[in-house]
């Protein structure tokens, strides 16, 4: 069966009939409305025992919503609501898909979720409605990754970056250099089996296929790497010499008490670390220990932490106070970030300003300001997003990697490709690579899901909620 993208099914159906598996598709609790869904031979079954329509001729159409009364398998009445109906293959998981959309309540869902079991279905393992999409060929197991990556998303950037990936490509992608392979193979066995009639591709024409396609999962693996940032958030280290004002920042950009504040300094002893979102990307902000030279045991243990994570730190947020000539704990911390990528806030402006005035040439872009000040926390915001933003983003309209998982299988096939070359640069007989190039095949083909053994399939769908 063709699916959306043309390709067709991409794991073999099985013979055995399938059964029909429900779960609630809604997050639990209370809300407007509730979905429990089911999906699977008997959804209509279950349609007809579960769903009264009020209007005469309220028979269930394919996409069409029908009002109508809820019921449990005894008649009663469990609720009024919207049944909703999709005839196998036009439906998400290419099966009968059978939605009772009910008030959010959670013990409704409960009960008609109870009565879909009652009346034949199964409990749906998680993961299980897009496992079926991806075994029906509706969906690829790139896509089928980036349903859950989307679901996961708390952040603008992640969640667009997934959205990009849901609509597919990185598979057709991963197809066409699999497919240069595979006629590189074939070359190969037939000239093994008609030696007399087929001659052997030459050295040149397999080095210039594997070129060809190495230099494409160069292509891919890169994406991977500059769509860290997007996946895994930055850590920005607020650092600066104690009293400076680091805590009160970091309330101030969290709009929330978290961290304690106090004019004795040294207030802060470990590292508080919590997220916001910056530009539609997850920061995790870490609050510092003061750094400064002279500190008891105890300080210099908080201060040990501090240089951990400013060292880690994608960004460092040097907090001075501006307010006063700078003092040297200021100065040496100033210097010596320098050559990282850094923002730098002058502190206390409503107190003074001599310390900022008499600031170095290598801190003129500074901010300064005051964190009492909602207008500076504005400016802190801005400069960590320009900051986080510069040419670290991904092409989302271009096929990019989104998973680990989808990384190593990359990692893998690029191994065997780069054996496959160090055979034809020792000279050896051509048809020595074919083991690498097989094995490279493989590796793309468990990429896109094509060769994906169910070990791979239970590892990739067990990171689904229930009920996707
Ligand atoms: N007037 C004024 N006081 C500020 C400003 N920012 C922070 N403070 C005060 O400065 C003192 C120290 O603030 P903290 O946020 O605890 O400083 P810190 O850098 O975390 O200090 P340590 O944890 O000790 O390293 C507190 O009394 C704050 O209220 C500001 O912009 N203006
Ligand atoms: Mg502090």
């Amino acid at each position: 069966m063709p699916s959306r993208n043309g390709a067709s099914s991409f794991h073999p159906a099985t013979s055995e009939p399938r059964d029909t598996i429900a779960a609630l598709a809604t997050a639990p609790g209370r809300g407007a409305i509730a979905i429990v869904r089911a999906s699977g031979p008997q959804a209509l079954t279950l349609a007809r025992r579960l769903f009264r329509p009020v209007a005469p001729r309220g028979d269930l159409q394919p996409r069409l919503a029908t009002f109508g009364a809820i019921v449990g398998t005894d008649g009663t009445q469990l609720d009024e609501g919207l049944a909703l109906y999709f005839a196998a293959p036009h439906s998400a998981t290419g099966e009968d898909v059978l939605e009772l959309h009910v008030h959010g309540s959670p013990a409704v869902a409960r009960d008609v979720l109870i009565a879909m079991f009652a009346a034949g279905a199964r409990r749906a393992e998680p993961g299980e409605f897009t496992r079926r999409a991806f075994e029906s060929g509706k969906i690829d197991l790139p896509q089928a990754e980036a349903v859950a990556d989307l679901i996961a998303s708390e952040y603008a950037a992640a969640a667009r970056a997934a959205a990009a990936r849901l609509s597919g490509g990185l598979a057709q992608r991963v197809d066409e250099l699999r497919a240069a392979l595979e006629d590189a193979l074939e070359e190969l066995s037939a000239s093994l089996d008609f030696p007399d009639e087929v001659e052997a591709p030459s050295a040149e024409r397999l080095r210039a296929c594997i070129d060809g396609v190495r230099a494409g999962i160069g292509a891919l693996s890169a994406t991977y790497e500059r769509g860290r940032l997007i996946r895994e958030g930055a850590a920005v280290a607020i650092v600066g010499p104690p009293n400076a004002g680091k805590s009160s920042l970091l309330n101030g950009l969290l709009e929330n008490d978290r961290a304690l504040v106090s004019e004795i300094p040294g207030t802060t002893r470990d590292t508080i670390e919590e997220a916001i979102g910056i530009g539609g990307i997850a920061v995790r902000l870490i609050d510092t220990a003061g750094i400064r030279a002279r500190a008891g045991r105890l300080e210099a243990a908080g201060i040990a932490r501090t240089e951990r994570a400013l060292a880690d730190a994608r960004l460092a947020l040097v907090v001075v106070d501006g307010s006063a000539p700078l003092g040297e704990n200021a100065q040496a911390l100033l210097a010596r970030t320098r050559a990282r990528e850094r923002v730098v806030f002058f502190n206390k402006s409503d107190l003074g300003r001599s310390g900022y005035d008499r600031r170095a040439e290598p801190e003129r872009a500074a901010l300064f300001g005051s964190v009492r000040d909602p207008a500076s926390l504005d400016a802190v915001r801005a400069a960590l997003e320009a900051a986080l933003a510069t040419n670290e983003m991904i092409d989302l309209a271009r096929p990019h990697l989104g998973t680990a998982r989808q990384a190593a299988a990359l990692l893998a096939a690029d191994r065997a490709l780069a054996a496959a070359q160090a055979t034809l640069d020792a000279e050896a007989p051509v048809d020595l690579v074919s083991g690498d190039l097989m094995l490279a095949v493989r590796a793309l083909g468990e990429l896109t899901g094509r060769e994906a053994d169910e070990r791979l399939l239970d590892a990739v769908f067990a990171r689904f909620c229930i009920g996707k």
